[in-house]
């Protein structure tokens, strides 16, 4: 039996995550993992003691490109994802940004019309231009088959710690501003879609092959609000993105969205859609994948657990999507405390069946 020919990968375009966002079937997808980069790695762990504070981490190019590689040197990953983090967009607009250790990020509070009079979008690619330089290194050293992923967060994502002033279980101050004064939180989410448009095309001018919109908190939104704070922002992001003539896939994850994710897809003008672990995956195949290539969306619960429910959980989505255009992803970020030998487990798996 010979073996099918193998891609060229001096050809960027035959990258399997490529060809899988141009919605080929594969005969196996191509696999990344949210949060690749992270503490479950006791290397990322090491590397993270040696920075002074998370956002001097992400901003330091040798450090941010080293956190990035990690992940690849040890599994058979399709790609990396950019080492950053989506609120480097809020400090870049003068936002105080802190993150403390067991408590996560602190933002100095956007609650009303000066305050969001205040932020500028001018400074933004001279504060992030360390990214930039990120995503060259990064590009440098990758080999073969494996993409580089840039990304940022969602503008409504974004303005939920902006708000807030940091995480929130329900997103309940946003929700409210959204509410009582939806001109200024209009005008945030225009400022927002500014500044995110414009890093996502330095990242890509950079080197990074594809772009993802992480929209973590789009789940619990009124019809009305989803068009105004997840849809329209991330319609206008790809409009200005492509303006700027970047071509390269758009990743959207509308996290939580369920029934809406059709719509999303079609109105925002996304490539590609990231389904989180809450899909049904029968669904989700007659309904999102005939629209765009999906990704997902392996519960992050399930890779901590391992095991045969793993397995068959893998075998399920990958047979699920095989038809069309899928990129293997969890539906969430893997979490610090899941073994390595799970996620070793989890890449052989989805790669090799
Ligand atoms: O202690 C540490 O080392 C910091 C933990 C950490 C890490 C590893 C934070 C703080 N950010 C990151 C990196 C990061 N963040 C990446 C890098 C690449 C990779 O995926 O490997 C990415 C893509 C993000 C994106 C991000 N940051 C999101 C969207 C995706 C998601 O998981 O929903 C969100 C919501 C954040 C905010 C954030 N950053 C960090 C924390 C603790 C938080 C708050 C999370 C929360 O409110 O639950």
């Amino acid at each position: 039996m010979s073996d099918p020919p193998m891609p060229d990968p001096l050809i960027s375009s035959d990258k399997s995550i490529l060809k899988a966002l141009r919605g080929e079937a594969q005969a196996r997808p191509p696999i990344w993992v949210m949060r690749q980069a992270g503490r479950y790695l006791p290397e990322y762990r090491e590397l993270r003691q040696r920075a002074p504070d998370f956002v001097s981490f992400c901003l330091t190019p040798e450090m941010a490109a080293e956190a990035t590689l990690q992940p690849l040197r040890r599994f058979e990953l399709s790609a990396a994802i950019l080492f950053a983090d989506i609120l480097l967009i809020p400090m870049a607009m003068g936002c105080d940004l802190r993150f403390v250790k067991g408590e996560g990020p602190k933002l100095s509070p956007v609650r009303d019309r000066a305050s969001v009079d205040a932020l500028t979008t001018d400074t933004v690619s001279r504060t992030l231009a360390p990214v930039t330089e990120t995503v060259a290194r990064v590009k440098e050293q990758l080999e073969g088959d494996v993409a580089l992923i840039g990304f940022a967060g969602a503008p409504w994502t974004v303005a939920t710690y902006m708000i807030e002033g940091e995480g929130s279980r329900d997103q309940w101050a946003a929700r409210v501003f959204a509410y009582e004064d939806p001109e200024s939180f209009g005008r945030l989410m225009t400022m927002l879609s500014a500044a995110t448009a414009e890093y996502l095309v330095m990242q890509a001018e950079a080197g990074a092959e594809v772009l993802k919109i992480f929209d973590s908190w789009a789940s619990g939104l009124t019809e009305d609000l989803f068009q105004r704070a997840v849809i329209e922002p991330t319609a206008d992001i790809v409009r200005q993105v492509r303006a700027a003539g970047v071509d390269v896939p758009i990743i959207g994850f509308p996290r939580g969205a369920g029934p809406a994710i059709p719509r999303y897809v079609r109105e925002t003008g996304v490539t590609a859609v990231a389904l989180d672990q809450s899909v049904p995956l029968n669904w989700a195949r007659e309904n999102v994948q005939p629209l765009a290539p999906v990704q997902g969306n392996l519960d992050n619960a399930l890779l901590r657990a391992g095991g045969p429910a793993m397995d068959a959980a893998i075998d399920a989505i990958v047979e699920a999507f095989a038809g069309g255009g899928h990129v293997f992803n969890l539906g969430h970020g893997i979490t610090p405390e899941t073994p390595i030998e799970n996620m070793a487990r989890l890449v052989n798996r989805v790669r090799h069946g």
